[in-house]
């Protein structure tokens, strides 16, 4: 354990003008196991290890969960991230997934800094086989305990590999240009999760939502408060991942100094977040963690095979850092939460469900849904 000082924080887009903040509690830094059998990759458990995997996740705030997807499944769901980069501007994009040389201009609505191919979420029909898949179902019940569950709908991610990258000129060069941002970050605001006033001024930004762009869902998955209980994200992982390779990190142990944490940074901030939740904007959704925050060095990689998930509470501080090898990183984002908490919203629900049905309509041949996989689309 080790005192640190000195943290800098900012709220989501306001990167350039960080606040210094003196945070005085004590971050632990934490050691996460790695796997026995194969020491690249972080410690996994099977699907069906429910004891084990509740122990881990309630001792670091996340936990690897292996062969949730076949390697098939994997295969099919990287085709459909290289098809959006491939054939959502096909006048515009030259990407050809066979061709690294062409791995250049990203489509216009892509975010080449975070490695993203597309800004809204995707909809096509792995990824929404992947959304309603049993495995996936079973990880997201046994740690939250409640069967009744509702899916997001997300991005994915694709890093281009940055060393002996095969060049239109035929050399094998550093690609340093194409590293994707470190960043470490958390997908809900820590005032709307502390403060009492959280669910009134998280359910008035959620009550607003119509779904008219897909993009509401992304939003959605931000807007959380103390009354949801454990919330949980995931990473899907499609290709081998090693430390090297970039992508998922997280301050393991995180959890639980989270209130600790940021009642004492929001004493020091002026005004104080906690009182002023319902009068400041801004204060609801994501939060970014500044990149010089000493927090940054509590980061740790998480390794893990193709077809495995890492799952972590929506409470710890979590991101990515870049690539730093020849082979490429991609991955889906998932995160599922109990129905009930949709189950109030009856406007936004319906206006959620067309929505959905319309994405749906656009895959063919048209998916067959049983009533467990059309609950967690919420289309029962
Ligand atoms: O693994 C990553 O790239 C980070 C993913 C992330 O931040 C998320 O899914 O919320
Ligand atoms: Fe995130």
């Amino acid at each position: 354990m080790t005192k640190q000082k000195g943290n800098q924080q900012s709220t989501k887009n306001q990167d350039k003008k960080p606040q210094k903040q003196g945070v005085n509690i004590q971050i632990p830094r934490v050691a996460v196991p790695r796997d026995p059998l194969d020491a690249n990759y972080t410690l996994s458990f099977a699907v069906n290890e429910a004891q084990e995997m509740k122990e881990f996740f309630d001792e670091y705030g996340f936990v690897v969960i292996r062969d949730v997807l076949t390697p098939q499944e994997c295969t099919d769901t990287l085709t459909e991230v290289f098809d959006v980069l491939q054939y959502f501007e096909p006048q515009k994009c030259s990407w050809d997934r066979n061709d690294i040389t062409t791995w250049n201009q990203w489509p216009s609505n892509a975010m080449e800094r975070f490695g993203s191919p597309s800004r809204p979420p995707i909809f096509t029909r792995q990824f929404m086989l992947n959304r309603v898949n049993p495995n996936m179902h079973k990880v997201f019940a046994t740690l939250i305990g409640e069967q009744d569950l509702i899916v997001s709908h997300d991005r994915c991610c694709l890093y281009r590999p940055t060393r002996n990258v095969l060049t239109s000129t035929g050399i094998q060069a550093k690609m340093e240009h194409w590293a994707t941002a470190p960043n470490l970050h958390l997908d809900m605001s820590p005032w709307c999760y502390l403060s009492p006033d959280g669910p009134v001024a998280t359910e008035r930004e959620l009550s607003k939502l119509r779904y008219e762009h897909t993009g509401s869902f992304i939003f959605e998955n931000n807007q959380v408060s103390g009354e949801d209980g454990l919330l949980i994200q995931g990473v899907i992982n499609l290709v081998d991942n090693y430390d090297e390779d970039g992508g998922f990190q997280c301050v393991p142990g995180f959890p639980k100094i989270f209130d600790e944490y940021f009642k004492s940074l929001a004493k020091q901030m002026n005004p104080n977040p906690l009182d002023e939740l319902l009068n400041e904007k801004n204060l609801t959704g994501g939060f970014n963690f500044h990149k010089n925050d000493i927090l940054n060095s509590y980061g740790v990689r998480v390794p893990l095979r193709a077809g495995s998930i890492v799952v972590w509470d929506q409470k710890m501080p979590h991101g990515s850092l870049p690539n730093q090898s020849s082979r490429m990183r991609s991955a889906q984002f998932i995160r599922m939460y109990p129905a009930s908490q949709l189950r109030e919203h009856r406007d936004r629900r319906e206006s959620r469900r067309d929505c959905i049905r319309e994405q749906l309509e656009k895959i063919q041949p048209s998916l067959q849904l049983d009533q467990r996989q059309k609950g967690l689309l919420d289309l029962n």
